[in-house]
């Protein structure tokens, strides 16, 4: 992975024009950009390939279907210019892998979920996250999305994937602190409406850099 900034800015707008704009005026102060459902449903898959003549792009499709299913939707963003693809863990090692195999295919970056960052990842997530992130670890993904909303929970799935790259969200909108997320071990934070939404985007972004510096 590109590590100069350790930031990856979650693009949920549903403007292509604001996405193209934040991506311009940030791309100095990010290493990825991330695009979900909201962008690519508003603004159309294209999009992605778009902001990737400015970014590499990961695509946060939190892909969790059967493997052939998952084959076919990462074939789409990777084929839209996607540098790196999402995926659940909790669908199982056969559909995970299906994922993992279509990134490889493209050269592309292939990230698990273990435990999402929300409090209702309390419920199902949390009791099994060591569980996911192993199977993300054996089904050789390049990295794993942990909360920054729980650093202790980063340190735990850190002591499971080893070398591979922890993306963290959940700094600032969610309550989680970007200094506490890298202490704990996170490579990349993850960080969306406290940049998108501010009237002064980069000063936030610089604000984020100089707290992780
Ligand atoms: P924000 O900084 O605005 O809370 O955005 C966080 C981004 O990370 C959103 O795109 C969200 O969908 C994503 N995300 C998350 O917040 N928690 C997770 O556990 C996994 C995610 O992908």
């Amino acid at each position: 992975m590109i590590q100069n900034t350790r930031l990856i800015l979650a693009l949920d707008v549903l403007s292509k024009d604001k996405a193209l704009d934040l991506t311009s005026t940030l791309r100095d102060k990010i290493d990825y950009v991330k695009v979900g459902y909201p962008l690519i449903l508003a603004a159309g898959l294209e999009v992605v390939g778009e902001l990737s003549s400015i970014a590499p792009v990961i695509a946060d499709l939190k892909i969790a279907d059967i493997p052939s299913t998952n084959t076919l939707i990462s074939e789409q963003v990777l084929e839209a210019g996607a540098s790196g693809i999402i995926a659940h863990a909790f669908v199982g090692r056969d559909s995970l892998s299906a994922s993992v195999d279509a990134a490889r295919e493209f050269d592309a970056l292939a990230f698990a979920v273990t435990e999402m960052s929300h409090p209702g990842a309390l419920e199902f997530m949390a009791p099994v996250a060591e569980r996911l992130a192993r199977l993300a670890a054996e089904c050789d993904v390049d990295g794993v999305v942990a909360p920054a909303t729980r650093p202790e929970r980063i340190r735990l799935i850190r002591s499971i994937v080893g070398d591979r790259a922890i993306i963290s969200p959940g700094v600032g909108a969610q309550g989680g602190s970007a200094r506490s997320a890298i202490k704990a071990g996170a490579d990349y934070l993850i960080v969306g409406r406290s940049i998108t939404e501010s009237p002064n985007p980069a000063a936030v972004a610089d604000a984020i850099l100089r707290e992780i510096r």
